[in-house]
């Protein structure tokens, strides 16, 4: 019974922007679950070069290249997926950006991309998916890759936590729409993990990376395999009776106020 919970035979998995970093984390956790995977990227030779990845771990994902926040390439991507692989079971909505600007300084441009990339391109996705599903009478899993910054604010990532903020309300939107047509829609929100999306702010001696080993009750950066169990749970049966839920992996972030420099 326990091992049925979290199988993910027979399911295919779409997850934007997994050419490396979290997302490539997360999609090895499903195929290692029994899932199908389908990455995406905007720019064809990171695709093919992270599906020679994937090979070398034994996982035989296809790629397909298109911008989550380009409405007529999500379309025609995804109705080719779904000609090509087979009908999709999970979304993984986990492309993003960032863009570490005060506000003062930030050009709305930038406000704005940062908006369309983390909190509309999801929508885009999710709707194209979902409405797949509805149309099929299947079911489905969608997972929004959250932050802290969707519950916290810092210096310099507005327009990011704004995003990151909405697309916590977007899940809960998506569960409460969707759960009828038995669509699970839940969020993870990761703490901070080791990435090329961090590095500039993690390197040795960085200030902000002494911050966050400080501010982190673990005491260190999460590594991004420490997704795969919750990106399993939310992508399989064990989750079906959960919906609009931002499950937290971030070592104890959010469950404390913090402590003083060099305190235990
Ligand atoms: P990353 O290394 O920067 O990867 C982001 C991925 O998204 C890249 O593959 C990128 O591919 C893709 N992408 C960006 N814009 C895209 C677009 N318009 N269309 C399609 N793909 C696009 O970041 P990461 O650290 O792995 O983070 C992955 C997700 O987790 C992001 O949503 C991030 O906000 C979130 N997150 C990260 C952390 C962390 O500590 N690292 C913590 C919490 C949440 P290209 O640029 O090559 O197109
Ligand atoms: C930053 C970091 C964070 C992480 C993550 C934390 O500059 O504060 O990049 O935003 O990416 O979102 O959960």
């Amino acid at each position: 019974m326990s091992t049925q919970l979290f199988d993910l035979t027979g399911k295919t998995a779409l997850l934007t922007g997994a050419t490396h970093g979290l997302g490539m984390a997360m999609a090895k956790g499903l195929a290692s679950a029994g899932a199908k995977i389908i990455i995406n990227d905007r720019m064809p030779e990171r695709a093919e070069a992270a599906l020679e990845e994937y090979k070398k771990v034994g996982i035989d994902a296809a790629g397909y290249v298109f911008d989550v926040t380009d409405e007529v390439a999500v379309s025609e991507q995804l109705d080719r997926m779904e000609k090509e692989v087979g009908p999709l079971d999970i979304l993984v909505n986990n492309a993003g950006i960032i863009k570490r600007v005060p506000m003062l300084e930030m050009e709305v441009s930038d406000f704005r991309q940062v908006i369309d990339i983390d909190l509309v391109g999801p929508f885009i996705m999710a709707k194209k998916f979902a409405s797949s599903v509805v149309r099929r009478k299947a079911t489905g899993k969608i997972i929004n890759i959250c932050s802290m910054m969707s519950e916290l604010g810092r210096n310099s990532v507005s327009a990011y936590a704004a995003a990151k903020g909405g697309l916590k309300m977007l899940t809960r939107s998506m569960a409460t729409e969707w759960a009828k047509y038995n669509i699970q829609t839940n969020g993870i929100g990761p703490g901070y993990f080791a990435t090329s999306q961090t590095e500039p702010i993690r390197v040795d001696g960085h200030p902000f990376n002494d911050f966050i080993v400080n501010r982190t009750p673990q005491g260190r950066w999460g590594e991004p395999e420490e997704l795969q169990g919750a990106a399993i749970f939310l992508a399989a049966p064990a989750s079906d009776f959960v919906n609009g839920h931002v499950l937290y992996v971030d070592g104890g972030i959010l469950a404390t106020i913090g402590k003083p420099y060099g305190e235990e």
